[in-house]
């Protein structure tokens, strides 16, 4: 199978220039990785929804734009600023970046891609893969990043639903996957008041890390890993947003710990309409005023709890883990990430303002569901994941 280059790409066919990377998702974090991806040397295509999108790209100049909030807040930001271009507090810009919009004829679905950045909500990845499946094959590599878990399995279950039958027949079409997680803060197309800004510009609030590692095959016995994987993880482990390539093991754990930090952060700021600083006291030595003592004892209170939720849900679902996974471990982490991504307001809390649907379904209905099966009450969870469902009705249906 060969892989051709997008229509009007301007792709060198030399075996030395690096391969095209597809990024289908352009939200905050899908604009933010394709923009370091671009600055790495490697051609982009965004594939955007519509053709009206693509038209205000190009009349944009075909570029990403960046916009480096956490250079005002990172401690370490001389020793970034010295090194690298991109932590510049001006803004900066991808150029030559090219996108493609799904054609209006199905039969000609587009040519193969060997290298695909799903950067979707959760909510939106099903029908994003859908739009892209018969472009992928089994020498493709597919890089899902969502908050939430259950979208590998959700795309297993639905478009490869029996790996079993596919021992029968070669496996011709299934990609391979790798799982990534970001913790860097993004937000889109706003300013500090809150304000819409021009399309495809990414603010980065927050410097965080991004972990990736191959999901192991569910074929027996598995493939071999294609030149699309490594090529992958290579141009992943050379961005400058503190890139980690790891094991399944281990990312599967940093996973978890990302689940939690999403459950507890993600619905209390969307219901409140509060940046994710709020939910925890500024760490000692911080200057930030801290404003009322009783206020930081409810939060900790609030997210202890849910943290001991979790934790209880986790040991039961992931016994292996749970010396890693105790409420103190999980609770340190959401501490840690609440502090660092202080200024950002959450991925559920822009999609609620936006009146979209949230991931919500995704992380704490994920979470109420592994209890359940597990025989693990949720109170705190189903809480949640009430609330979010109602605020997300409340602004789709008519207001009583
Ligand atoms: O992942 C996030 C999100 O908003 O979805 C955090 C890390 C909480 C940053 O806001």
């Amino acid at each position: 199978m060969s892989f051709g280059a997008p229509a009007g790409a301007s792709q060198s066919t030399t075996s030395s220039s690096p391969s095209r990377i597809h990024v289908l998702g352009a939200g905050a974090v899908g604009l933010l990785i394709a923009a370091h991806l671009r600055q790495s040397g490697r051609p982009i295509t965004l594939l955007l929804r519509t053709q009206a999108a693509v038209d205000r790209f190009l009349h944009g100049g075909n570029c990403i734009g960046v916009v480096n909030d956490w250079t005002k807040a990172h401690p370490t930001r001389r020793l970034f600023l010295a090194s690298d271009p991109c932590a510049s507090l001006a803004p900066w810009k991808a150029a030559d970046v090219q996108a493609e919009a799904p054609t209006a004829d199905s039969s000609s679905r587009g040519p193969m891609i060997s290298r695909l950045i799903l950067a979707t909500k959760a909510q939106d990845t099903l029908h994003a893969y859908w739009s892209v499946k018969e472009r992928l094959c089994s020498q493709s590599t597919v890089v899902l990043l969502q908050n939430g878990m259950g979208v590998y399995e959700a795309i297993q279950r639905e478009f490869y639903p029996s790996p079993q039958q596919h021992q029968k027949e070669p496996a011709t079409d299934i990609p391979t996957f790798i799982i990534g997680t970001n913790s860097h803060g993004c937000l889109r197309c706003q300013n500090e008041e809150g304000e819409k800004e021009e399309d495809f510009v990414t603010h980065h609030t927050a410097f965080g890390s991004c972990l990736f590692a191959v999901r192991p095959s569910l074929l027996n016995p598995p493939p071999a890993l294609p030149e699309s994987a490594l090529d992958m993880l290579t141009a992943l482990s050379s961005l400058s947003l503190d890139v980690s390539i790891t094991n399944w093991s281990d990312l599967h754990l940093r996973l978890l710990l990302k689940l939690a930090a999403n459950a507890t952060i993600n619905p209390v700021t969307a219901l409140t309409d509060c940046r994710n600083g709020y939910l925890a006291p500024p760490p000692p030595g911080s200057d930030s005023q801290c404003v009322d003592q009783d206020y930081y004892t409810s939060m900790h209170s609030y997210l202890s709890s849910a943290c001991a939720e979790i934790s209880a849900i986790y040991a039961r679902a992931h016994p292996h883990l749970h010396s890693e996974l105790t409420a103190r471990a999980i609770e340190d982490y959401v501490t840690h990430i609440a502090h660092t991504t202080a200024r950002n307001r959450s991925s559920m809390l822009q999609d609620v303002a936006a009146g979209r649907q949230t991931e919500v379904e995704w992380i704490n209905g994920y979470l109420v569901r592994l209890g359940q099966q597990h025989g693990v009450p949720t109170p705190v969870n189903t809480l949640l994941y009430t609330l979010v469902k109602l605020k997300e009705a409340s602004s789709h249906h008519t207001k009583y």
